[in-house]
């Protein structure tokens, strides 16, 4: 059982906590130019992590977590912050989450009124939309992540559902709109907030999160409670979430109106340079599929078969093959490992055939049971979103 009241003590953290000297300094190389980063701890409640920013926290995992399990460990699990104003306290026992705006009855619940509701539990990735951006050619503005900008949790929380019918959503409501406890950085700035459409507000899928992997979400992944939303970017599952608002007209807010939109075209990309499209808010993610055993560039045997593992994710549909490609040969099946529900990472095995002596290049690639594959060529936008190529990694055998 999750205890909510026991992180009260994590006012210990202090506001300083977040520009702590970082520890255990030591360099890691993304894989692309200016790709050199520190990984360090020092971070409330996590190890040690790939600093891409420290105000606001924007840290990656590193990538050799991803080969240890299917679920990412809530210590090492990818931090991303927009505003360097984030909750490093939260008493419990004063928190409310309000639900107002078309609602019958606004409501301000106490956490223990939210826990009261009945529980749902559900696997799923949370992916940044810019998850691994910094392999765009050209090269796209933002942070330059990795392909660690994503994470596998058993959430457990409560229907978002169950929480909009305590207020009633009053009929002609269009959307809801979703804020958490960090503020802009200056008067006038817009909240960082976003919004999903009643219906899918109230699919029964999404979910007010307490519990992550067995615990309390981490202060930095959004403690006390945040949104999850499955099958989508994480850029909508809002952490720390207090404020609920349900609108009657389009969320004309920035971050909504403004930022994370792709163009409107069937694959959600453009001509590289490209400026000017009709674009629409992102949504739902694509499928991607990674070697986990071995690190690109690696050594491995020569004339001996090679034993693969790695990791897949369907997007918004469950995994429904991976296959893997050495240089030119036809593609080859991977065995599909325990299957955790259609928004969870799935891990696959194979074992290819004996290698000759030089370099060889392995891709992997995930169809979805929507019959969604990865493409060959990544589909490029200028925000550098939904990135979902083919990865290909080289190994020399020897
Ligand atoms: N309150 C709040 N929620 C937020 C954000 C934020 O800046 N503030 N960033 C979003 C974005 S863009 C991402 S990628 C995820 C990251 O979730 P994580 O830090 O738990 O990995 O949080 C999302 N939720
Ligand atoms: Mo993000």
């Amino acid at each position: 059982m999750v205890e909510l009241s026991r992180r009260g003590a994590l006012g210990a953290l202090g506001a300083g906590a977040v520009a702590t000297p970082l520890l255990a300094q030591d360099l890691v190389r993304l894989g692309f130019a200016n790709g050199d980063r520190a990984v360090a701890g020092g971070f409330p409640e996590k190890g040690a992590m790939i600093v891409q920013r420290s105000r606001a926290p924007v840290l990656e995992t590193p990538w050799d977590v991803y080969g240890r399990g299917v679920f990412t460990r809530n210590d090492r699990f990818y931090v991303r912050w927009h505003y360097s104003d984030i909750p490093l306290s939260v008493d419990v026992a004063a928190f409310r989450l309000r639900i107002g705006g078309a609602v019958n009855s606004p409501r301000a619940l106490t956490l223990g009124e939210l826990l009261k509701l009945p529980r749902v539990e559900l696997a799923a990735v949370n992916q940044c939309a810019g998850n691994s951006r910094g392999h765009f050619t050209p090269r796209v503005a933002g942070a330059q992540w990795g392909h660690g900008a994503m994470g596998n949790a058993r959430w457990v929380g409560v229907r978002l559902r169950d929480v909009l019918d305590l207020a009633g959503v009053r009929a002609g409501a269009t959307a809801v709109r979703f804020a958490g406890l960090d503020r802009p950085p200056v008067e006038g700035a817009p909240w960082y907030a976003k919004s999903l459409s009643v219906d899918h507000a109230r699919d029964g899928e999404v979910m007010i999160a307490f519990a992550m992997n067995g615990a309390a979400l981490p202060m930095l992944n959004g403690f006390p409670i945040r949104l999850v939303v499955p099958g989508w970017y994480s850029t909508y599952w809002i952490k720390a979430l207090d404020r609920i608002e349900v609108l009657t007209g389009a969320d004309d807010n920035f971050w909504m109106a403004k930022a994370y939109r792709i163009p409107t075209t069937p694959d959600g990309g453009v001509a590289p340079g490209t400026k000017d499209f009709a674009s629409t808010p992102i949504g739902a993610m694509v499928p991607r599929s990674f070697v986990t055993s071995v690190a690109d560039g690696a050594v491995v045997r020569a004339g001996q078969p090679l034993s693969l593992g790695g990791l897949a994710m369907g997007g918004d549909a469950g995994v429904a093959r991976v296959d893997l490609r050495v240089d030119g040969a036809p593609w080859q099946a991977a065995t599909l490992e325990v299957d955790h529900g259609r928004y969870s990472f799935r891990r696959w095995t194979a074992t290819l055939p004996p290698l000759a002596r030089g370099t060889h290049s392995i891709g992997v690639r995930c169809t979805n049971a929507s019959g969604v594959a990865q493409p060959e060529v990544a589909v490029w936008n200028p925000s550098g979103y939904q990135r979902g190529v083919i990865e290909t990694i080289k190994v020399i055998a020897q």
